[in-house]
């Protein structure tokens, strides 16, 4: 038998011409559809769906490569696949282009999204393009509003004031990325405080459960998990009430560490805590204060470091175990959304509290020793450590747990406290006072009250057909979507115009892939079948937010019956981030110019290290900033699309795998674009030689007969598909997988040039067919060609991985070394399982061994199994 190889195939490689043909045949074939079959062992990966800025960038090309991969090694791996892509559409930045260019958002987005489009598929991303979706349209954002209405009829939903950035001059609320030093950053008008109703979600009643789930995440980078715990913020402790000085009210505070109950020396409330407000009621100067301390908004992460500022209230409260007179003080760093909104401050054992004391000349009272038994020395900071009561009374000599409890325990005898669990997770507000977002589906009524719009009304449909002049929301200027009659009453009322936060879209997207043309469901059975996702991937900023609400919407799911997973994505990838040189000069008033590495000419040395950088246009010499994150700041991205023109997709999905492992930096490189093309042109000279030569009897070759250069040739390529194989299953590290098939194609060049026979041919057909199949995940193009010219059985996208054929592992030969002492004289071929006696013997029998031997006595023998035989004489 004999197999017809494709001898048309052209000479020199072409990926222009090779790759939109390739396309076309996956497109035509739909080689990608993914069809529920519950007789399969399905797949679903997914990488993070791109918002359409308008062109995809390097960090775009790397995520959509790594999940490209992963789809197609599955593939292979006989798992049905499912991989999608959508557009997360709404957002910030078609507002300000509309307001910019004065095209409407909806235009700019769809416009955005048909040129993505081409460059994913250019690219020859494996997608089931009929399920492709884009949020910012109706027949998605209905189900959103459909799940917000239940949210609010299951008391998951609810409105209340929170605080916004009002920008004054231009009538509208900012989001954070819009205040720029205060400012507001078209108007430049100082940014004010305002308190507005706003819809927020629960998602505190899943806080216990968001946390614990994390543990069955087996296949989640540990990193990540640790932030959403540290995000969580469980923390165990005591609500404890002060009684004030007079009166029957109390303060309550919140305090993980009742233990040091007794060394409180004064109790700090939030600046817009209900007592701050009622002793400022008679008291200016402290008015003032609380009025300075809300001007600022402060980040949470900024509160440890910031300047801690106070003043005293005038009131007080009373010990609850002590009966101790304690003054009540206003400070900044108490925030009112933490707890009770006070504190009992400690400063003997509490750092801010510590800070907080020395400032203001307040008492530091220490009441926990060393487990050591040392002394407590509190001159230069706060002790923190655990360690034993004392100065407590009747609780000295207790450690950390049973102080906690025992005085716990005191104080809930005396209705003056109790064990409580926290989270620092707030619910997540999703009011945007913006435009580009899905509508909230509420109805305000004349008394104040919301309710949601009736299902058979969904969706609100967002119009499409405004102008954007960045003064106000043009939703609120549009009588003819806000007025509207309420429909238990049939009273006029007017829809809510504010949209949803953009997370919501991308908390659920994922489960709408699945079924993205279901009518009359948000998710029906097919979501069954494909979730969780079994691969997701993306990058680390979206390691809390985006994350932690994707997995509490998808409790939500399941707690309404839509899906019966408890986790949305099984594994996680994060990618790590692209790198690329940095080149600047400086311009007439001294800034920083950054120059685009490809309009620099670099002069290296001869390890690859940078001596200097030039100006291609002037000549102009310039700095070398080092290796940065690819970004617009730094002008140094490189558009994937002048890179794809030039050396095809193939070979920047090579670089791209092969430079560094998925979670780490990937350093761009010139120099590593060149080299993987040059790889791939090598790749198809092989092919192209070897199928040039005619065709190969496949008759199937007597592997006992074959001669030592074939099996080695043989056991090579297997161990190549053992090493591959064993590289990507256990942790997806494509770039050794990679380096171990182009060090195997090395040694089947060789071998070509040298040998020709039958038998030879056949074992290069199979070496180079390895080869391919091994490849084509990463160079699905490539190799999808290569594979028709050896004449391969259907596409090689839908072929199955290769199989180890364990035998061809064995070594039947081995190389001994034979040493005389310690020099080597000889070197050996014999059977691999061949003795000491047996090799000595043929040693012996060596000419070179011989002459060094000359007469003298063996004093000892070594010998390395397999390896060296050294004979010691003398
Ligand atoms: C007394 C004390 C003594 C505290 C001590 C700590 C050390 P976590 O673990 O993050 O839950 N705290 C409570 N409410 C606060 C608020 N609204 N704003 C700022 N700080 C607040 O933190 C709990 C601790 O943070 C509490 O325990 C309280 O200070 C402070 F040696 O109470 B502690």
């Amino acid at each position: 038998m004999h197999k017809q190889l494709m001898t048309s195939i052209s000479e020199q490689y072409h990926p222009q011409d090779i790759e939109p043909e390739i396309q076309n045949l996956w497109q035509e074939r739909e080689a990608f559809k993914a069809v529920e079959d519950p007789n399969r062992e399905k797949f679903y990966c997914l990488s993070m769906f791109p918002y359409p800025s308008g062109r995809l960038h390097m960090g775009h090309v790397r995520n959509y490569t790594i999940g490209d991969v992963i789809s197609r090694y599955q593939r292979m791996l006989g798992k049905n696949v499912l991989q999608p892509i959508g557009w997360d559409a709404f957002g910030l930045p078609a507002e300000n282009a509309a307001i910019k260019h004065g095209v409407a958002p909806a235009r700019w987005t769809e416009e955005n999204i048909a040129y993505m489009r081409e460059q994913l598929k250019r690219l020859g991303f494996s997608y089931d393009w009929s399920r492709e979706l884009a949020t910012c349209r109706p027949d998605y954002y209905r189900w959103e509003q459909w799940m917000f209405t239940r949210m609010m009829k299951k008391g998951l939903a609810y409105k209340k004031n929170a605080v916004v950035n009002w920008d004054p001059v231009d009538q509208t609320v900012l989001a954070n990325e819009q205040v720029v030093d205060g400012k507001g950053w078209r108007s430049g008008a100082p940014v004010e405080r305002r308190e507005i109703p706003q819809w927020f979600l629960k998602i505190t009643d899943y806080a216990e459960e968001l946390l614990r789930d994390l543990d069955k995440l087996d296949d989640w980078p540990e990193q990540v998990k640790t932030m959403q715990r540290n995000w969580i913020g469980r923390s165990e402790g005591v609500r404890v009430r002060f009684p004030m000085e007079t009166g029957d009210d109390t303060l309550e505070v919140y305090t993980t560490r009742p233990d040091t109950l007794f060394g409180v020396t004064y109790v700090a409330v939030a600046a817009t805590h209900p007592l701050a407000k009622a002793a400022a009621a008679s008291n200016p100067e402290l008015q003032a204060f609380i009025e300075a301390c809300q001007h600022v908004k402060v980040a949470e992460a900024d509160m440890a470091t910031m300047e801690k500022k106070g003043m005293a209230t005038g009131l007080h409260v009373l010990h609850p175990l002590t009966g101790e007179k304690i003054p009540v003080w206003v400070a900044n760093f108490v925030l009112m959304e933490y707890g009770t909104g006070a504190v009992m401050a400690v400063p003997a054992h509490d750092q801010r509290d510590w800070e907080f004391a020395r400032k203001y000349d307040l008492p530091i009272k220490v009441v926990i020793a060393p487990e050591d038994g040392g002394i407590t020395d509190v001159s230069e900071s706060a002790y923190t450590e655990h360690g034993r009561c004392i100065n407590s009374g009747r609780f000295d000599g207790l450690a950390f747990p049973e102080a906690f409890r025992a005085i716990a325990e005191a104080l809930e005898e005396k209705g003056l406290g109790e064990i409580t669990v926290q989270y620092r997770l707030r619910d997540w507000g999703v009011s945007r006072q913006r435009y580009w977002g899905a509508p909230i589906p509420v109805i305000n009524r004349k008394d104040g009250s919301a309710i949601p719009v009736p299902e058979a009304d969904l969706p609100v449909t967002l119009p499409t057909d405004v102008v954007l002049d960045g003064v106000g929301s043009p939703l609120a200027r549009m009588p003819q979507f806000y007025e509207t009659t309420d429909p238990e009453t049939g009273e006029p009322a007017t829809r809510e115009t504010d949209t949803f936060d953009t997370f919501m879209e991308s908390s659920w997207y994922y489960a709408r892939f699945a079924c993205p043309d279901a009518n009359d469901v948000m998710l029906d059975e097919r979501a069954r079948y494909w979730l969780p996702v079994d691969q997701y991937i993306g990058g680390i900023e979206h390691a809390i937010l985006h994350l932690l609400y994707a997995r509490f919407y998808h409790k939500v799911m399941r707690d309404e019956g839509l899906v019966d997973s408890d986790e949305p994505f099984k594994r996680l990838l994060t990618q790590g981030m692209v790198l690329a040189e940095t080149w600047f000069s400086r311009g007439p008033q001294g800034e920083t110019i950054w120059h685009n590495p490809s309009d620099v000419d670099v002069e290296r040395d001869d390890k690859g290290r940078i001596i200097s950088g030039r100006l291609k246009s002037t000549g102009e010499a310039v700095e070398y900033g080092g290796m940065q994150k690819m970004s617009k700041s730094k002008n140094n991205g490189i558009d994937p699309q002048e890179l794809v023109q030039r050396y095809g997709s193939d070979t920047i999905r090579l670089f791209v795998m092969f430079a560094a492992p998925p979670e780490q930096t990937l350093e761009w490189s010139d120099a590593g674009v060149e080299g993987a093309h040059r790889f791939l042109r090598r790749l198809w000279k092989l092919v192209v030689q070897h199928v040039a030569a005619g065709p190969v009897d496949t008759t199937p070759l007597d592997m006992e007969s074959l001669q030592e250069h074939q099996r080695d040739l043989r056991r090579k390529v297997h161990e190549t598909i053992a090493k591959v194989t064993e590289e990507l299953g256990a942790g997806y590290k494509f770039n050794t997988a990679i380096a171990a098939v182009m060090e195997m194609l090395n040694g089947v060049s060789r071998f070509m040039e040298n040998h020709s026979t039958v038998a030879d041919r056949a074992l290069l057909q199979e070496a180079l067919e390895a080869a391919v199949l091994l490849l084509a995940p990463i160079v699905p193009h490539i190799c999808e060609a290569l594979w028709t010219a050896l004449g391969g059985e259907g596409m090689v996208c839908q072929a199955s991985w290769p199989q180890v054929d364990r035998a061809a592992l064995v070594k039947t030969q081995t190389t001994v070394v034979v040493q005389v002492n310690g020099k080597v004289r000889a070197k050996l071929q014999v059977p691999a399982d061949a003795d000491k006696d047996h090799i000595q013997t043929l040693a012996l029998q060596e000419p070179q061994v011989q002459k060094f031997m000359d007469g003298k006595t063996v004093r000892k023998v070594i010998w390395v199994p397999g390896k060296l035989l050294n004979i010691v004489v003398g």
